[in-house]
């Protein structure tokens, strides 16, 4: 068993169609655990420090728009083999071609506007949940 740590964003879409209680209570449902959480509204600097992967890319802009166009809601989820298990309950970028079953399945119907992000590596949620947490507001075992 590797208990292990990831970073998710509920984004603004989900927020705006009253989607965080029906998301988080399916992490909660899964098993993981919240370790943090916190609704915040992003600048256009923390969303690039997020996104940095993809600066350059068609989408990029776009993408910095949309994140910062509304409040997000941010988490830290630990349990066995996190990173996977949430990468596969979201579902794949295209909310058109999400399974359903998935996050993005039942609730997205665009490949910009997905409802939610989740790390997609160990050393993404090591990166990601700093532009959001400090580390002592990461709880401790319970
Ligand atoms: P995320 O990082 O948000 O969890 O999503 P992901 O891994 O499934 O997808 P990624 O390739 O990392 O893309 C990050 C986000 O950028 C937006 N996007 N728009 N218009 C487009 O072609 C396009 N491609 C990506 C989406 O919001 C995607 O989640
Ligand atoms: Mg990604």
């Amino acid at each position: 068993m590797a208990v292990e740590r990831t970073f998710v964003m509920i984004k603004p879409d989900g927020v705006k169609r009253g989607l965080v209680g029906e998301i988080i209570s399916r992490f909660e449902r899964k098993g993981l655990k919240i370790k943090a959480l916190k609704m915040k509204w992003l600048t256009r600097e923390e969303a690039e420090k997020l996104y940095e992967v993809h600066r350059g890319k068609p989408f990029f802009e776009e993408l910095v728009d949309f994140i910062t166009s509304g409040p997000v809601v941010a988490m830290i989820l630990e349990g066995d083999s996190a990173v996977e298990v949430v990468r596969l309950m979201i579902g794949p970028t295209d909310g058109r071609k999400a399974p359903p079953g998935t996050i993005r399945g039942d609730f997205a119907l665009d490949i910009g506007a997905n409802v939610i992000h989740a790390s997609d590596s160990r050393e993404s949620f090591e990166r990601e949940y700093k532009v959001f947490f400090s580390d002592e507001e990461i709880v401790g075992d319970y």
